[in-house]
């Protein structure tokens, strides 16, 4: 369960004397480099009679402690900071021009957590209420997971719009937030770890997408807050969620033809998953997509579960850019497992691989061949939930949704590729040209034996690729790299289509070397039937 990540860091970093400087002044471009904790007098406001001092200096580190051991970041740092600070606002400039409808609907934020540090737990529920328009923000409802000093939660209760719910029992992350959702009074939800900083603006955008269309689920950007020392940095904004076949988490770069198509910096960013932290959902839609598998335990998996249902069932995912909020990622789990970590890592992601994954579990249990044979309990439950859903099959989200998750590779099957009585062949080290039929036997540099692995159309490790995506452009054989934009193709009707371009592979005529060209249905020179050999 770590998370692994990329950050940019171009824009100038605030200096710690900027800090004094008040937002929107001046009126030049970097007027907003940083999101200001609100003035003395809003702040009492803010958090009515609650004794902030007597809370944090309560449940201070001891000298001798070692910082990183009950929270597995450096606690001392975090204490130091106190409840606020400037951070710097991450956003694209052109974030800050956006509108939003004025009658925005207010939401009721969920914070589940286990023994969190009083002082990230603070920060969190301080930032939120520093940095939402107070008329957005409906309640914080703060689940006590069953931490060992109930006060943690208990006496935040003292903040106005704060409201406590401990559990009897340790439920973990999955369970305590239905039960937040479920005394939630607003029409949206809002889920956040119990140690983030939301940034400037970092509401509105969510509920905006999420009021327009309430099949939306919206999570933000979310930065980076140093385990070590706690600074805060900026994520990519180029980022989406994705996972390998073990369902195992992990950010990605958006495709490169999405990259392409994506002129406005502000536009929200199709994901696959969500990592599962932070993210908006209409209630009712919450609801009425049966809210979690609360069968799951502890932690890990119910994002992914979360994101096919999903997608799967007529809803969507995406990531907005002009949200940002951080969150200190961690290297390893600060609390127990009570049935241990891979167990219950396996318990959860095998309950939503037998849930949604059809025919493609096979490739999880491949992956992770310790999971084959763990309990899982039943799942009839989610079973009946997805029939009386009518959600689509996993093929359909692979398809339409990941198409860049590649199954496994099957026994590679060898064809010809034929294009009349001829037969597509390599030439030399990197070329290609058609020539008389000699089915197999046939080695390099003159091999018509071809193996189709969508995306890749391959001879041993090399693969065919254009040169350039301008019709007209040769094509020619290097390395394979199924990453490789210009090695992407896919069948069409017997056409073979470059997936990026758009172009078909066209052999002009039988002497010259075949290039691609606007694809034409039916015409001659580019049909390729590929036919079986043995
Ligand atoms: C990520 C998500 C997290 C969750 C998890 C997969 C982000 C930023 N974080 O892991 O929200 O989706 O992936 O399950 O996307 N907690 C409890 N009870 C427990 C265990 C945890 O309340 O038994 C709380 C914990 O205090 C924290 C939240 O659940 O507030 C998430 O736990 P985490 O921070 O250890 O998970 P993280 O960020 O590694
Ligand atoms: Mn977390």
């Amino acid at each position: 369960g770590t998370f692994y990540y990329l950050w940019q860091d171009t824009k100038p970093q605030s200096s710690p004397s900027s800090a004094s400087q008040t937002r929107g002044r001046g009126g030049h471009g970097q007027s907003k480099l940083v999101t200001q904790p609100p003035r003395v007098d809003l702040q009492g406001q803010l958090m009515g009679g609650f004794d902030e001092k007597a809370y944090l200096v309560a449940k201070q580190l001891k000298p001798g402690d070692d910082p990183y051991r009950e929270h597995a970041f450096n606690l001392q740092e975090s204490d130091r900071l106190g409840s606020e600070r400037a951070i710097r606002d991450t956003r694209h400039y052109r974030c800050a021009s956006l509108n939003f409808d004025t009658d925005l609907p207010s939401t009721s934020i969920i914070i589940t957590f286990h023994n969190e540090a009083r002082s990230t737990l603070l920060r969190t529920v301080k930032s939120v209420l520093m940095r939402s328009p107070p008329s957005l923000i409906q309640e914080i409802i703060l689940i006590d997971d069953f931490s060992s000093d109930p006060d943690d939660c208990q006496l935040l209760s003292q903040i106005p719009k704060v409201r406590c719910l401990r559990n009897g029992r340790r439920e973990g992350l999955i369970r305590s937030r239905v039960r937040g959702a479920n005394t939630a009074s607003a029409a949206i939800l809002t889920f956040l770890d119990s140690h983030c900083e939301v940034n400037a603006d970092w509401l509105q955008p969510m509920i905006q997408r999420v009021k327009e269309d309430h099949t939306r689920v919206v999570s933000p950007i979310i930065d980076v807050i140093s385990l070590d020392n706690f600074a805060y940095l900026a994520a990519s904004a180029d980022l989406r969620g994705g996972f390998d076949w073990s369902l195992h988490f992990k950010w990605e770069q958006i495709p490169i033809e999405q990259k392409m198509a994506r002129s406005d910096p502000t536009q929200p960013i199709r994901t696959p998953v969500i990592a599962g932290g932070i993210f908006v959902m209409d209630k009712s839609w919450f609801n009425h997509l049966g809210q979690y598998d609360t069968h799951m335990d502890i932690w890990g998996g119910e994002n992914f579960e979360l994101s096919f249902r999903v997608w799967m069932c007529g809803g969507s995912l995406e990531i907005l850019p002009c949200s940002r909020v951080g969150h200190v990622f961690r290297k390893r789990h600060p609390y127990d497992f009570p049935e241990g970590n891979a167990l219950t890592y396996i318990k959860n992601t095998r309950r939503a691989a037998e849930v949604w994954m059809d025919e493609y579990k096979q490739y999880y249990y491949s992956a992770r061949p310790s999971a084959q044979g763990k309990a899982f309990g039943s799942i009839t439950d989610r079973l009946t939930l997805r029939r009386k859903l009518n959600c689509k099959p996993f093929r359909w989200y692979m398809e339409n949704v990941y198409p860049e998750l590649r199954v496994p590779e099957q026994e590679a099957v060898s064809s010809v590729l034929k294009q009349g009585g001829l037969c597509l062949e390599t030439r030399g080290t990197d070329g290609l040209g058609l020539a008389e039929c000699r089915g197999i036997g046939a080695n390099r540099p003159h091999s018509q034996r071809w193996e189709l692995i969508e995306p890749l159309i391959r001879q041993q490790d090399l693969c065919l690729a254009i040169t350039a995506f301008t019709a007209g452009s040769k094509v020619k054989m290097e390395p394979c790299n199924s990453k490789e934009p210009r090695q992407k193709w896919k069948p069409k009707g017997s056409a073979l289509q470059h997936m990026v371009s758009g172009l078909c592979l066209d052999s002009q005529t039988p002497t010259s070397p075949p290039v691609i060209m606007q694809c034409r249905p039916q015409v001659a020179s580019q049909s390729w039937e590929p036919q079986v050999i043995t």
